[in-house]
């Protein structure tokens, strides 16, 4: 039964990195680099619950996100080297607010006080992406 679980839990890994891809081709508009991946546990321990959330979005409630409720369940996050996240202790963008930067990793939020609280949150994807190709400007 715990090997089926462990087997299932790698089939969802292996689906959502599939799944990621397809949309990338899908709709140029996805920011691949916009997400916050959450986590139930601390640091980002991939036996527990974890989900990747895709920007820009805000997100009044966690309730029911893939579902599962996530409410005051996070305990680590890493967000997207695009992305800049803003969480908060109360549902609809209430109570104390904490900001992420981009590609920032939190393996313990309760060294900022967040632990097990966040009920929403915010996901901003940055202006300009980080440009890779600057090497293609055309002699005269
Ligand atoms: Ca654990
Ligand atoms: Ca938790
Ligand atoms: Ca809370």
């Amino acid at each position: 039964m715990l090997l089926f679980k462990f087997f299932i839990v790698i089939g969802m890994i292996t689906m959502g990195t599939l799944a990621v891809e397809a949309a990338d081709t899908e709709m140029k508009m996805v920011d691949k680099n916009c997400w916050i991946e959450v986590f139930d546990d601390t640091k980002y321990d991939d036996k527990d619950p974890h989900l990747i959330l895709q920007g820009p979005k805000d997100y009044a409630s966690l309730k029911d996100l893939q579902g599962k409720d996530w409410n005051n369940e996070i305990e680590s996050v890493i967000v997207g080297p695009g992305a800049t996240v803003r969480a908060y202790k109360e549902r609809d963008f209430q109570g104390t607010e904490i900001a992420f930067a981009s590609g920032q990793r939190v393996p313990k939020l309760s060294s900022l006080d967040m632990s097990n609280d966040i009920e929403s949150m915010k996901i901003a994807c940055d202006v300009s992406p980080p440009t890779t190709t600057s090497a293609i400007t055309p002699n005269p």
